[in-house]
C-alpha cells in the first residue's frame, strides 16, 4: 500500500523534493553558515614566497565546520596592511579573522596571544612604508589580547603532532599590526574570533637558511586547517 504512493511522489519530483526539507533547520544551517577571513602575506625580506600566503590560498574557499574560508592577501606594509584588513572585514562582516604570517628562525607554529599598538621597523629590514615608533591605532589601548581558543586549538596541533608554541609577542611590524587592527575592528562585536598565527620558514625557504628550523607547507596547512576546526567548534558551542 505504501508503494504506489512512494513511487507517486517520485514522480512528480521536484516539487515533493522541494517541499521536503524541513525549512526552519535549513535556515538555522544558513544563519550560521559565516566566513573565516583568513588574511596571509606577500614576499618580503627577499624571500620568493611566504609560507603564509601559500596556506592561506590552499584552504581558500574550504568549508571548515559551518565556516567558508576567504583568504585575503596582504602587503608587507603597516599602514596598507591595516587598511586592507580593515576594508575585507567590512566587506565580509567574517565570524572569525586568523591572521597567518611568517616568523622565519622560529621553530614551530606560533599562536599569538597578545597584539601591541605600536609600529616599530625592525633593525636590519627595508622600510615597512609606515613610521617607526608610532601607534597602529592613535589613542587606542596599548595591548589587545587575541580572541582565540588558543588552548583548544594547541591541543588540537599536538594531537596532529605538529609542533607549536603559545607566543606572547607577534613583533611590532606588519604582522602585529595586522593583529592589533583586526581585534581593534571587531572591539563592538565581542563574537568574532580573531587572532594571528606566525609560520616558521617553508621547508623551500629553508634550503637558503640552512640553519633555521623549517616545515613543509602540507603540515602548515595541516596545522592551519586544524586551527580552523578548533575555531568553528567554539563559535558553534557559543551559537
Ligand atoms: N611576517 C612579517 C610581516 C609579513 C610576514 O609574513 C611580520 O612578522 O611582521
Amino acid at each position: 500500500m505504501g508503494k504506489p504512493r512512494r513511487a507517486a511522489n517520485r514522480s512528480s519530483a521536484p516539487q515533493v523534493q522541494r517541499a521536503r526539507p524541513r525549512p526552519a533547520r535549513r535556515a538555522r544551517a544558513a544563519r550560521a553558515r559565516g566566513v573565516l577571513l583568513l588574511s596571509g602575506f606577500a614576499p618580503f625580506g627577499g624571500e620568493r614566497s611566504n609560507p603564509s600566503w601559500e596556506v592561506a590560498a590552499r584552504l581558500d574557499g574550504r568549508e571548515i565546520g559551518r565556516l567558508v574560508v576567504k583568504a585575503v592577501k596582504l602587503p608587507v606594509s603597516s599602514p596598507r596592511a591595516v587598511r586592507a584588513i580593515a576594508a575585507a572585514i567590512r566587506r565580509w562582516r567574517p565570524r572569525a579573522v586568523l591572521g597567518l604570517g611568517q616568523a622565519g628562525g622560529r621553530p614551530a607554529i606560533s599562536l599569538e596571544k597578545v597584539a601591541i599598538n605600536l609600529v616599530e621597523r625592525r633593525a636590519g629590514r627595508e622600510s615597512d612604508g609606515g613610521v617607526a615608533g608610532t601607534p597602529v591605532v592613535r589613542g587606542a589601548p596599548d595591548a589587545l589580547f587575541a580572541r582565540l581558543p588558543l588552548r583548544a586549538i594547541l591541543r588540537a596541533l599536538e594531537r596532529h603532532g605538529i609542533p607549536a608554541a603559545l607566543s606572547l609577542s607577534a613583533g611590532a611590524y606588519v604582522c602585529n599590526s595586522v593583529m592589533y587592527a583586526t581585534l581593534h575592528a571587531l572591539r563592538a562585536r565581542p563574537q568574532a574570533v580573531a587572532g594571528f598565527i606566525h609560520l616558521p620558514y617553508a621547508a623551500r625557504q629553508a634550503v637558503r637558511h640552512r640553519q633555521a628550523p623549517s616545515m613543509t607547507l602540507e603540515l602548515m596547512t595541516a596545522a592551519v586547517e586544524a586551527a580552523a576546526a578548533e575555531i568553528a567548534r567554539a563559535i558553534t558551542a557559543h551559537a
